[in-house]
This record gives structure tokens, C-alpha cells and sequence, in this order.
């Protein structure tokens, strides 16, 4: 069954120039990209993606990871993943949520680390399941972002929308 699935290539990514080795590796899955971009991620952003966690002791770390202070990377690399099976097929390359615990030739067994502070700097953000998938791609991406109408979207008009144009 063809699904989407969330990877975000994290700020110690994009900082160690991991993200063509990130890529090469997710290629492996056969798997097509249908939407891409870089985000600089605000604090609404990085805390309602990680909800899950909020009552973790490590919340605030990796809010701040997320948003790149950490790293000195103020952005991370958001792509949506589209295929069969997609959801297991990139949680298996990307490994396990501790880089030291994680197959040693997956993605974050090769280049994750858990900091001497107890950050678990892990490179890619992986959905884990349907549910999961939709929340997250729908809070990243507008429908127009996404090349493939993956979920039910409307045509909705707003009255006195402002909006940054080129000038
Ligand atoms: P996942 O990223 O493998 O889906 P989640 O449990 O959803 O794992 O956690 C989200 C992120 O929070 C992880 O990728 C990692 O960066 C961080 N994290 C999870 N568990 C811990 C922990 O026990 N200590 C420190 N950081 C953690
Ligand atoms: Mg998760």
C-alpha cells in the first residue's frame, strides 16, 4: 500500500554536510520525493511536532535541537517520501531513536551521537506511523507544497489575506 512519511534532515545534518550522504542512503528505498524545503523552525513549529513528548524531562532539549541552537543551523530540510510501505522502509535505513542503540550502518548508527548533556543528536526525523505521517505532513506542508494529492484537501477563499509577494 503506498504511503507518505515526514523525513526531516535535523540542524546536525545540514552542519556536518550529511544531507547528500542522508539522501543516497534513503534512495535505497526506491521510494519517490513529492515535496521538499528548507525551514527555519519556530518554537510553535518544533513544540506541536514533538507534542508527544512534552511531559519527557528531554522536551525542552530537543525543542532546541530541533531549532537549531544547538548546531548553529538555524534550519532543517523537510521532504515527504512516497511509496510503498514508505513508513517502515525509512525507519528502517534511519535506525533506532538512540544513535548508540541503532544499527551501525543505518543513519543514525553512522553519524548520530548522544551529546555528553544527554541530547540524543539522531540527524533525521522519521514518521512512525499513518496516524503520525498525516499530522506531521499536514503541519509542515501546505497541500500546494505536495506534488501528489496524498490527502483530501479544499479550495478555500480568505477575505484580506496579506501575503509576502516579489516585489
Ligand atoms: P523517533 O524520532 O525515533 O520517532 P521519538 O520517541 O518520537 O523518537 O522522539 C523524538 C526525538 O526526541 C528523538 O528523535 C530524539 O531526538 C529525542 N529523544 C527521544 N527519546 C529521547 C531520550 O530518551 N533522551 C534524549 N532525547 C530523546
Ligand atoms: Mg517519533
Amino acid at each position: 500500500m503506498s504511503q507518505s512519511t515526514l523525513v526531516i534532515v535535523k540542524p546536525d545534518g545540514l552542519k556536518k554536510s550529511l544531507t547528500g550522504n542522508i539522501l543516497t542512503r534513503l534512495s535505497e528505498t526506491k521510494l519517490e520525493i513529492i515535496a521538499a524545503k528548507v525551514v527555519k523552525v519556530n518554537r510553535e513549529l518544533a513544540a506541536e511536532h514533538y507534542r508527544h513528548l512534552k511531559d519527557k524531562p528531554f522536551f525542552d532539549d530537543v525543542i532546541k535541537y530541533l531549532l537549531g541552537e544547538y548546531h548553529d543551523r538555524h534550519k532543517v530540510l523537510a521532504m515527504v517520501y512516497w511509496g510503498k510501505d514508505a513508513i517502515k522502509k525509512v525507519r528502517e535505513i534511519a535506525g533506532a531513536t538512540n544513535p548508540e542503540e541503532a544499527d551501525p550502518v543505518s543513519i543514525r548508527g553512522a553519524y548520530g551521537r548522544i551529546t555528553t548533556k544527554g541530547v540524543y543528536e539522531n540527524v533525521i526525523h522519521a514518521s512512525s506511523d499513518e496516524t503520525d505521517a498525516e499530522r506531521e505532513i499536514k503541519l509542515w506542508f501546505k497541500p500546494e507544497d505536495v506534488i501528489v494529492d496524498v490527502y483530501a484537501s479544499k479550495v478555500a477563499t480568505f477575505k484580506d489575506v496579506t501575503m509576502k509577494v516579489w516585489a
